[in-house]
């Protein structure tokens, strides 16, 4: 597998997933801040809209850190990062791992920008709404399905690091003891000396 990547971006989710997997890839270096490497022709194939994360695996081409996710947990099923069709977890896994993408990213944008809200008509509520769902599903821990550790936590944990890095929340014990959580896993530590030029 190939994975597209630049260090301190969303390519993060993908890097922390593949270690946790512990299978091979390898990385390739895009500098998203240049034209021209973003132009270049087998980055293009993989990510139409220029942006990193993007996988290739064979002729399989992924270009969103939450569809990356979702994929590689189910090709991999043996690490036990996503509870199979059929498993009373599989439909609280699908939820939550969606929340990051579908809900938190919008809802960030929307703080970043200032943008009116518009609860009923946004997709992912408003902000505030966003952060109490996502506190009420971390209080009982220490993973969102509870003892069971999932790509979701991937995706949430990243995100809820980026709320916490850029003070997007104010003090929240648990929101906060979950990142450290996340931070404190072996792949974790591993995608963080990585996550560098
Ligand atoms: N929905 C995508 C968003 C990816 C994204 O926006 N990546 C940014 C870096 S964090 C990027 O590549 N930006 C470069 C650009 O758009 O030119 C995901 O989560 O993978």
């Amino acid at each position: 597998m190939k994975l597209y990547w630049c260090p301190k971006t969303r390519a993060v989710r993908a890097l922390w997933m593949l270690e946790e997997l512990g299978v091979p890839y390898e990385r390739v270096f895009i500098d998203i801040r240049d034209a021209t490497a973003k132009a270049d022709p087998a980055f293009r194939a993989a990510s139409p809209m220029g942006k990193v994360p993007a996988l290739e695996d064979g002729s399989t081409r992924l270009w969103d850190s939450g569809a990356i996710c979702a994929y590689l947990a189910d090709q991999y099923p043996r690490a036990g990062l996503a509870p199979p069709v059929g498993d009373p977890d599989r439909g609280r896994y699908l939820q939550w791992l969606l929340y990051t993408n579908a809900v938190i990213e919008p809802a960030m944008a929307e703080k970043f920008t200032n943008a009116p809200v518009s609860a009923a008509a946004h997709g992912w509520g408003s902000y505030d709404q966003m952060l109490e769902v996502l506190r009420t599903g971390l209080a009982a821990g220490p993973w969102i399905l509870g003892a069971r550790f999932s790509a979701a936590d991937v995706l949430l944990g990243t995100a809820c690091h980026f709320l916490r890095q850029f003070k997007l929340v104010d003090a929240d014990a648990a929101l906060f003891a979950y990142v450290d959580r996340c931070l404190a896993r072996p792949a974790m530590q591993r995608t963080m000396a990585l996550d560098v030029l």
